[in-house]
């Protein structure tokens, strides 16, 4: 396995300079997030370093990937966005030697989301969501929700998304949808 060091020098060599310096915002506000909300520090941390790993692979090769790894096929029927991070945690795997099944699931479902989010999942979604890094329509409102609560952060961010894509009238990944159902029912 890769030490934290090893892990930051290989991680930022793979990416343009702009997409490291969101990964750094990431881990920074994942560790927050993390110790604020009593998740394990040094686990956010890793799966934000690697979570964006495959962000700049070539369309075809995450496809591949995928299709030949027994990979989730569902996301192929669905926008290229969402590919990174499932191929991210098979590299985090096969490549970086990350066991850990909540880190892998953390960079797994750090798009997506998903229905029963661990608390590792939540830090590291929100965390991608509002590094210091981001703007957005709506950042700023979500970075406030962060504050009280992972959950309503949560569901702001994921919001956000959706109603990004009905804008531009692309196609919504069920999963998204569902995480984002699972969220508000936590917080009823
Ligand atoms: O990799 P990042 O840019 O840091 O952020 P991300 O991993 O959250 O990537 C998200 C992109 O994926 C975002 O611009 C929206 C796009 N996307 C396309 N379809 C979906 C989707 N995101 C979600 N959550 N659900 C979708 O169905
Ligand atoms: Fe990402
Ligand atoms: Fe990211
Ligand atoms: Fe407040």
């Amino acid at each position: 396995e890769f030490s934290r060091e090893e892990l930051i020098k290989s991680v930022s060599e793979q990416m343009p300079a702009m997409r490291w310096q969101h990964t750094q915002g990431v881990m920074q506000t994942a560790v927050k997030l993390a110790e604020k909300y009593g998740a394990d520090p040094a686990k956010a941390e890793r799966a934000a370093i690697l979570h964006d790993v495959a962000k700049y692979w070539p369309v075809k090769k995450m496809e591949a990937m995928i299709r030949d790894n027994g990979l989730s096929q569902d996301l192929l029927l669905y926008d290229k966005a969402l590919w990174h991070a499932e191929v991210g945690a098979f590299v985090a795997k096969q490549d970086y030697g990350v066991e850990d099944q909540e880190i892998l699931d953390a960079i797994r479902y750090h798009t997506s989301g998903r229905t029963s989010m661990t608390l590792l999942d939540k830090v590291v979604c929100l965390a991608d969501y509002i590094e210091p890094g981001r703007d957005f329509p709506g950042v700023n409102n979500i970075r406030e929700l962060a504050n009280h609560s992972l959950e309503e952060g949560l569901v702001a961010g994921f919001d956000s998304t959706i109603s990004l894509l009905v804008s531009r009238r692309q196609i919504i990944f069920p999963m998204t949808v569902l995480a984002r159902n699972d969220l508000i029912k936590q917080l009823e």
